[in-house]
């Protein structure tokens, strides 16, 4: 017992601390620092360096002006990280269980990826390519993520209140997809495009049928904004030609209610080497223009909810023949094997680049709406949907280098980049006076690029970052596999230039999109209880004080709850071939404590943030003594955060004389622990003397500290009366051992006081009279 006096001393000690660390920071800089001269010449760099240094470096404690949102590729997750200082913030997973986050590990998380099963099947990965915010009017608004798996055609919601997954849908017609996701202005729909043609609906058909049975299609998923979950019954599809589909966008402002969806292999071609035909890759670029998709969104949804729909799998399809009759579907030929189709801010353009082409070509949104409006076609595909002849519809066509794929868009009006793939650069052009402005090389060989806001009504410019597909040369190598590479530009001068090169070690993301950091709302903590991934208080809920073990039959349910620094209960008792089901509750307020669980050999693991409630379940049919503890270093006391799940073997005795620990402290124990505690309450009262004799109310952060700080004490209560009755009784062991656990609340509680008091020091509080 002689190290409490020693933590409460170092309390002290903490104190003094932190003021001369407050006092010091305000002093000269030491003069052994180096210049900034002597560092530069150490190191080799050059001026450019310097200032690309400067212009991504983000001082400690500060943060970033843009966040940005990767898709993780082939990881099934999403990346995010800050602009310009490239700081990794967080890995969201999506479609793959992960472990930190618990994801796929407690029963709530496994039921949103249970909604990706197909066929029965759990499908743990994905291949995600396209991430899209929520936008209202346009612009991001910083609520959701929405998240595409181009190998098994499913879409995700990701909260971005608490940035987890929320929700996974499966695509009832399509066998793979690519164009999405997308978002309409205000979040209607959400866009998915087929990619691969097959039978809609997932039947058999022989590729000699491919022209009558194969098709493709775009989905269009109703969002609904007030669950935060795509509403299946409100979605619905169309049928179109066996073109592959591709990316998609929304129309907006000028173009409000379309959709444009382009396509590569409208050749229809079926290849098949092993039955001596030429190769997929030689069929599929014999053409030199494929189909680009216009159609009216809006109109679509009109003819859905009237049921003029074919059902598939219990999914709305609107058939070509329907589609015809209505007008809702537009081809128009498009530069050959094309990639990226991107809308203008104000929607009046549409910026479509063909890989096999070295011309991006700028549709007019006025061309082709006259057209459309006044039946202006050059003739019908073979399905029977008008065409819109190429030129009647193009405004400009600009040669910008070799391999186009993508465009993104300045705050400078009529300002675009494209990536150029095979001659790996960055194109900044002018798409309204059809202008090649400045080409910066980069390494090596782009797929997307984003401009911050760069896909919505009200681009911010400032940076674009490059999705490198090679990182060849650029990073230390660490194996065949090398990390992505996501490099920063810069592009607020008159000649973009580079800043930065950041390694992404987790899958190839395809696309990313950046969002100004103060539109995003992130919680710190839950309401005590919730269900993280519906968003609902759990039925297992549990309070202090209402920690429970129960018995039905062979099945065991625990109600148990996580604070700093013990998990309740400490003894899980059970029978060998029992089911337990674990749920529990981090009772915590305090920003940033979450606790874990885990019992050792069961694969049983789990997080709690604050206010969390999860489940862990498991048939116990190993016997044996299994510890459990708290995998999050959450305090000085977070090793002793443990129990033990004993699981009696079948028809176990208990030998006589089984007995916990005897009784080893004494009356002189009992005292020195109630000094170490009233020492302590001295040190509080001293922070808290403090911090109510400053303006504090004034800071949040502080507020929320003090209410957890106020918590925590009062937990303190409940073991000081416990020693205090045990003293009385002569049970000095029993009171001891209270004594110690009210003395852990206190140094809790001080902890987060004194974490307050330096906070207000750093913020300049002041005292109220
Ligand atoms: S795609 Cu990969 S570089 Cu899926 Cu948008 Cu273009
Ligand atoms: Cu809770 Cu460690």
């Amino acid at each position: 017992m002689h190290s409490t006096r020693t933590v409460a001393r170092q309390l002290q000690h903490l104190v003094v601390g932190v003021i001369a660390a407050v006092a010091l920071l305000a002093a000269a800089p030491s003069a052994t620092a180096q210049t900034l001269q002597q560092v530069v010449k150490e190191r080799g760099l050059t001026q450019q360096d310097v200032l690309a240094a400067a212009k991504t470096y983000v001082p400690t404690g500060k943060r970033d002006e843009f966040v940005a949102f990767a898709s993780g590729g082939q990881s099934g997750m999403v990346i995010v990280y800050g602009v310009p200082s490239m700081r990794l913030l967080k890995y969201i997973a999506v479609f793959n269980p992960e472990p930190w986050q618990a994801y796929g590990f407690d029963e709530e998380s496994k039921a949103v990826l249970d909604q990706g099963r197909i066929n029965g099947k759990d499908i743990t990965w994905g291949d995600t390519h396209h991430p899209a915010l929520s936008e209202t009017a346009g612009d991001y608004d910083g609520q959701y993520l929405f998240i595409n798996d181009k190998a098994n055609p499913r879409l995700a919601v990701i909260d971005l209140h608490d940035f987890e997954t929320k929700q996974i849908v499966v695509n009832p017609i399509f066998q793979s997809q690519h164009g999405g996701a997308f978002v309409s202005e205000n979040t209607e729909y959400v866009i998915e495009a087929a990619q691969y043609a097959a039978p809609l609906g997932g039947d058999y058909a022989p590729l000699e049928r491919f022209n009558e049975d194969y098709r493709g299609g775009v989905t269009y998923w109703k969002f609904n904004r007030e669950k935060g979950r795509l509403d299946a019954s409100q979605s619905f599809s169309l049928e179109l030609p066996p073109y592959s589909q591709d990316l998609s966008d929304f129309g907006k402002l000028a173009s409000t209610g379309w959709s444009f969806t382009n396509s590569f292999c409208s050749e229809r071609y079926v290849g098949g080497i092993e039955r001596g035909r030429p190769p997929f890759e030689a069929g599929c670029s014999a053409k030199d223009t494929d189909y680009l998709h216009v159609i009216n969104w809006k109109k679509a949804a009109q003819v859905a909810a009237a049921g003029k729909v074919k059902m598939i799998n219990g999914h709305k399809v609107i058939m070509m023949d329907t589609a015809i009759k209505e007008g809702l579907v537009f081809l128009i030929p498009e530069p050959k094997s094309p990639h990226g189709v991107d809308v203008t801010p104000d929607g009046d353009y549409i910026t479509i680049s063909g890989k096999l082409d070295s011309h991006t070509y700028v549709y007019s949104w006025k061309k082709i709406k006259a057209a459309i409006d006044a039946k202006n076609f050059a003739g019908k595909d073979p399905y029977g949907l008008p065409i819109i002849d190429m030129k009647t519809a193009l405004h400009t066509q600009v040669p910008l280098g070799l391999g186009p794929l993508h465009t993104q868009y300045d705050s400078k009006k009529g300002i675009a980049y494209t990536s150029l793939y095979v001659d790996s650069m960055v194109a900044r052009w002018d798409y309204i006076n059809g202008k090649l402005l400045d080409r910066l090389p980069i390494h090596y060989n782009i797929g997307h690029l984003m401009t911050m806001h760069g896909d919505t009504v009200k681009p911010r410019g400032k940076y674009l970052v490059a999705l490198n597909k090679l990182a060849i040369d650029r990073f230390q190598p660490v194996g065949p596999l090398h990390p992505q590479n996501h490099q920063l530009i810069d592009i607020g001068g008159s000649k973009m230039s580079l800043l930065y090169d950041m390694p992404l070690p987790l899958g190839e993301p395809h696309y990313v999109v950046g969002i100004e950091a103060g539109l995003l709302k992130p919680a710190v903590r839950y309401k005590v209880g919730t269900n993280t991934r519906t968003g609902e208080i759990s039925p297992h809920k549990t309070r202090a004080g209402e920690e429970r073990t129960e018995r039905s039959g062979n099945k065991v349910t625990v109600h148990g709850t996580l604070i700093r620094s013990h998990i309740t209960p400490e003894i899980i008792e059970v029978n060998e071939g029992d089911e337990l089901t674990i749920h529990l509750t981090n009772l915590e307020r305090a920003q940033d404590q979450t606790h874990g669980f885990t019992v050792s050999k069961y694969n049983v693991n789990g997080s709690w943030e604050p206010g969390k409630t999860a489940t862990v379940k498991f048939t116990a049919d190993v016997p044996g003594v299994f510890p459990y503890y708290c995998t999050e270093f959450c305090s000085a006391l977070h090793l002793e955060m443990q129990g033990y799940v004993l699981v009696k073997p079948k028809g176990y005795k208990a030998k006589v004389g089984e007995l916990m620990a005897k009784d080893q402290y004494t009356q002189a124990d009992y005292e020195k622990q109630v000094k170490a505690c009233v020492e302590t309450q001295a040190v509080i009262d001293g922070v808290v003397g403090f911090i109510t004799g400053q303006n504090y109310k004034d800071f949040p952060p502080v507020v929320a500290l003090v209410d957890d700080a106020t918590a925590q004490l009062g937990y303190a209560e409940g073991p000081k009366g416990k020693a205090e009755e045990e003293a009385a009784n002569g049970n000095y062991h029993s009171a001891t051992l209270w004594a110690g656990q009210w003395w852990q609340y206190q140094v809790k509680a001080a902890d987060i006081g004194l974490r307050a008091k330096t906070y207000l020091e750093q913020h300049g509080s002041k005292p109220v009279k």
